[in-house]
């Protein structure tokens, strides 16, 4: 029933696929519905996005949630006690008013965003509805495309290669299961040659293998050949797409490329990564500069927008008013969308607007340090983002994500579309 309201909140830690704690929201509703859902955590954090509560001290390595928890199931559980579930409106807006700060900084971007997503989770679970359907305004179904990760590094692979995710996009599948099936191939190939060059070292934070190459190019060119050796067209069947996650390797005012031996200016960054574009099936690129560069932004959007998606992720960190100005500035054609960057879900779904407002492609993304939780593949369909990332193709927190997506299609049966690769 529509009709249900909040009775009870609770807060609890749980851990995440790095090992640390995290928070998961429980809401229990007066007609006996509940719903639950865990807070991520990234590594490569924007500087601007709502930040996470974490105890700090020498227990946990700091990464302690108790404060968090606590927040949920103290000061959270009365704002909220006896709201109606369906209003999620009104729910993140007694959070965000709650926590009283610009960042989330007093009550956690953590305790806020694992409460907003219960709360979306519990609405449906009244309805006895999926998720995707309570946000969805019509009957059918848009399944989104997958950017799926081959190769971690950067922050997620203690900084063996400088650029973040080397990815794949199946650009020409058909369906979501067909694009999953090629990440499989692609992923498995990828294995495959690594291992015959005695480069296997297991996988990095997301997945992807770890990055055991001699410089960033190589990585490249390796993604090239397991796509070939998956038998797959280059460029036509799979394209590449990267998340260069620049602001993680800039130190002063250059780029440190440690793989490759140089230190580079913004405009010899945005050359060597325009050449790549030219020289490689990119389709997508992610953060190309730092996050406060808006000049550099707009220079790379300039050179390659045309053809190629530029997506802002530490840059716009979910923000709509970030985004606002970007577009105005011609800065990203694209944006990542991550729940625990804006807060709540109403935020989440603001910068989505917004970005679709610009004419802009929009890709719902989860955060290097992932749960079981799947409640952002709900939001991609429901939302119809088109595009979903959530890492690579091994380690269930992500295995979770994508197996998600195929029990909506199947749901959907004959009424499920797929975004398919919305070309520039
Ligand atoms: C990113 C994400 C996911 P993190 O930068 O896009 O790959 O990483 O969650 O560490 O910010
Ligand atoms: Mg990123």
């Amino acid at each position: 029933m529509t009709e249900a309201r909040i009775q009870q909140v609770i807060g609890r830690r749980v851990w995440d696929s790095r090992g640390r704690p995290t928070v998961e929201a429980e809401i229990r509703l007066d007609n006996g519905a509940s719903g639950r859902a865990i807070a991520p955590a990234g590594a490569s954090t924007g500087t601007n996005e709502a930040v996470e509560l974490r105890d700090g001290g020498a227990a946990l390595g700091g990464f302690g949630v108790g404060r968090a928890v606590a927040n949920v199931n103290g000061e959270i559980a009365a704002a909220l006690h006896s709201m109606p579930i369906a209003d999620q409106e009104a729910i993140d807006r007694r959070l965000i008013e709650l926590d009283g700060t610009a960042n989330k900084a007093r009550l956690g971007a953590n305790a806020l965003i694992a409460v907003s997503m219960a709360a979306l989770q519990a609405a449906a679970a009244a309805r006895g509805q999926p998720v995707w359907r309570v946000l969805s305004e019509v009957d059918a179904a848009t399944l989104p495309m997958p950017m799926v990760q081959m190769f971690g590094g950067g922050a997620h692979a203690g900084r063996r290669v400088d650029i973040q995710d080397f990815l794949i996009v199946p650009v020409g599948a058909g369906s979501f299961d067909e694009a999953l099936e090629t990440a499989a191939r692609v992923y498995r190939a990828a294995g495959e040659i690594m291992a015959a060059r005695g480069r296997l070292r297991g996988v990095a934070d997301e997945g992807g293998w770890w990055p055991e190459f001699a410089s960033n190019a190589e990585a490249l060119d390796t993604l090239v050949e397991a796509i070939e050796r998956a038998q797959f067209a280059v460029g036509q069947q799979v394209g590449i797409a990267i998340d260069v996650a620049a602001s993680q390797f800039r130190d002063g005012g250059r780029y440190r490329l440690s793989a490759d031996g140089i230190e580079l200016e913004t405009p010899a960054l945005i050359e060597l990564l325009v050449g790549w574009c030219l020289r490689y099936p990119i389709v997508s690129v992610e953060d190309p500069v730092a996050e406060d560069d808006d000049d550099g932004m707009a220079a790379f959007t300039a050179a390659v927008g045309e053809r190629v998606q530029v997506i802002g992720d530490d840059y716009l960190v979910t923000s709509a008013e970030r985004i606002t100005t970007a577009a105005f500035r011609g800065a990203c054609n694209a944006v990542l969308l991550k729940p625990n960057q804006a807060g709540t879900i109403t935020e989440t779904k603001a910068a989505l607007d917004t970005a679709r407002a610009a004419g802009w492609h929009t890709v719902v993304s989860a955060r290097s340090g992932e749960t079981e939780d799947v409640t952002i593949v709900h939001l991609a369909v429901g939302w119809n983002a088109g595009q979903l990332k959530v890492g690579s193709f091994a380690r269930s927190e992500r295995m979770a994500k994508w197996n998600e997506g195929l029990r909506i299609e199947a749901a959907l049966g004959p009424a499920a579309t797929f975004s398919g690769w919305r070309r520039r």
